[in-house]
């Protein structure tokens, strides 16, 4: 990024429609109302931040039955294509565009938004889980355990409500980091198209720099690949941010969600980020203000803060 480029477009996306549980929509006025903007403008970014809310919100849809499995299809769907949009802009405009959710689901609209603009975009997915049922294979019917199956064009045919995804992700140009918590189905889907995951298991064994390094090597060989962190701060240890909606244990600790960060931003080809599943209702309000905070820390690390 030149000095002209050094600007960060935010988007708070006040959406919890992609799981039951309410309050997730509240994670970007915590974020914000923690500071998150004025932090990042400490590290001399320009910040550009269309603080109008509710953002999302008006654009959910009164009735909104099921579609087959599929719970809250057309909200999920206005949202994250209204979100899309807006991701595509900024990106066209050569800002770093910074997404503060909301459920997993927007993820759909980010990826799209980036991925329209960066054509050669690979994706780097932080997260207990791998977010990759199709529309058929949802146990839950939760669409924020479904965004990559709609990125990677999986649904067929079409769900007419997300007709306007255009399959922006191939199997080589993702990875996830931090997984322990995968449907049967999903590591079907996983094995089939080969796709690179690392899991806990795989955290262990090898320690988050080799890690990182390898998620790196996989998804951008040449370093020449614009990248997209999708983090989900389920990936994180309950202990360390115990305020979301599906907390599992044995996750990433405090430092190594942070590594990661600091280590793809060292890259200086990030061009987006995602934090996501931040749920201010849920856990005490030590547990709220402990995920807030990690959920800020996380997205300065993702924008180039260092610890010296
Ligand atoms: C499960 C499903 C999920 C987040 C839960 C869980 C998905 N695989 N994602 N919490 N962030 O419902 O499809
Ligand atoms: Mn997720
Ligand atoms: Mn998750
Ligand atoms: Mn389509």
């Amino acid at each position: 990024f030149d000095e002209q480029e050094r600007t960060v477009s935010v988007v708070g996306v006040d959406f919890s429609g992609g799981q039951p549980k309410a309050g997730v929509d509240q994670g970007p006025f915590q974020m914000v109302q923690f500071g998150v903007l004025d932090q990042i403008k400490e590290l001399g970014w320009k910040v550009n931040f269309d603080g109008t809310f509710p953002n999302f919100q008006k654009l959910v849809p009164t009735e909104d039955p099921d579609i087959g499995r599929m719970k809250k299809p057309r909200a999920v769907s206005s949202v994250t294509r209204a979100l899309a949009d807006k991701v595509r802009l900024a990106a066209q405009k050569g800002h770093f565009a910074l997404t503060l959710g909301g459920d997993h689901s927007i993820a759909i609209g980010t990826v799209s938004g980036t991925a329209a603009v960066h054509k050669d975009l690979c994706v780097i997915w932080v997260d207990a889980h791998a977010d990759i049922n199709t529309v058929e294979s949802t146990d839950s019917g939760n669409l924020h355990g479904c965004p990559v199956s709609f990125l990677m064009g999986l649904n067929k045919p079409d769900v007419p409500q997300f007709e306007w995804v255009q399959p922006c992700l191939t199997p080589d140009r993702i990875v996830y980091i931090g997984l322990r918590d995968v449907d049967p189905a999903e590591k079907k889907i996983l094995k089939e198209l080969g796709i690179k995951a690392f899991s806990m298991h795989e955290v262990d064994r090898y320690g988050i720099g080799k890690v990182v390094d390898m998620a790196l090597e996989h998804v951008n060989p040449h370093n020449n690949r614009p990248i997209h962190l999708s983090f989900d701060v389920d990936a994180l240890d309950p202990t360390v941010a115990p305020a979301t909606g599906t907390p599992v244990r044995g996750g990433l600790t405090f430092r190594e969600g942070h590594y990661i960060c600091e280590a793809i931003a060292e890259t200086g080809l990030l061009v987006a980020m995602d934090m996501v599943e931040v749920n201010p209702a849920l856990g005490d309000d030590n547990g709220l203000l402990q995920t807030v905070t990690v959920g800020c820390s996380l997205v300065r690390c993702g924008l180039g803060e260092t610890l010296l």
